[in-house]
């Protein structure tokens, strides 16, 4: 209840709270404490569930590669994923390139279905994986494409993920290219997703165009545990108020 109560009456685990001068608080300052506690509670969760919303799921650096490899290991697996190899589509050939990804052979028209960069994504069994952005850098040559886009195979590669990236003619590399993934369409994923990143529009056969760090943001979660841990601090934090109440 609401009033003052002398220093001397205030308990550790007493319904009256101490404050750093020693002087109690009232019975609405408590109530204050506890929608502040459940409110701390509650953003826990919250943040428990958003906190990872925008960490790097898998990476692609390509250190030592030559270019021309047919395939190329990510940097790690995810925990909780299966992340493929990074290959090309068979419209375009394997080209020359330090520690990146290229190819030769691009469109030199519209976009051509055979020509692109490809990675995948497997949520293992009892996770689900909401993606965000997927982030590259990427470099033509002097006679290189001077587009490029991104498709997945959640529509099975028929529409492109937001719009064509123009790239200038220039050979200058252009990092952190950003797509986002945010739409909603590539939240709670439990099954494989392919990714593609088509180049069109060179301005010749053998012009080329590389990328590197190629990179996938989202959340990777076990599906249950998520809920687990809620319930567990939704009920911890329920416990906590229900005891303070019987104090
Ligand atoms: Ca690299």
């Amino acid at each position: 209840m609401a009033g003052i109560v002398p220093d001397n009456q205030v308990m550790k685990g007493s319904r009256l709270w101490e404050s750093a001068n020693g002087s109690p608080f009232g019975y609405k300052h408590q109530k204050k404490g506890e929608h502040m506690y459940q409110t701390l509670g509650i953003a826990g969760c919250i943040l428990l569930l958003v906190s990872n919303l925008n960490a790097q799921i898998v990476s692609y650096s390509f250190t030592g590669a030559v270019g021309n490899e047919s395939s190329f290991s990510p940097d790690n697996q995810p925990a909780g994923a299966f992340a493929s190899s990074f290959t090309r589509g068979s419209g375009v050939n394997g080209s020359s390139a330090a520690d990146a990804f290229s190819s030769s052979a691009w469109s030199r028209g519209e976009l051509a279905l055979d020509d692109y960069f490809s990675f995948s994504l497997t949520p293992a069994s009892g996770y689900q994986v909401s993606l965000t952005e997927l982030q590259l850098d990427e470099r033509r040559s002097g006679t290189g494409i001077r587009d490029w886009v991104a498709r997945s195979s959640l529509d099975d590669f028929a529409s492109n993920i937001g719009t064509v990236v123009s790239v200038p003619d220039s050979l200058a590399t252009r990092t952190d290219q950003s797509i986002s993934l945010a739409s909603g369409t590539f939240d709670r994923i439990g099954g494989p997703v392919e990714f593609r990143i088509y180049g069109f529009n060179a301005e010749s056969a053998s012009g080329t165009w590389r990328v590197d760090n190629v990179e996938l943001f989202g959340t990777l979660t076990p599906v249950p545990e998520v809920k687990s841990i809620c319930w567990v601090a939704g009920g911890l934090l329920g416990f906590s108020i229900w005891r303070r109440r019987q104090c």
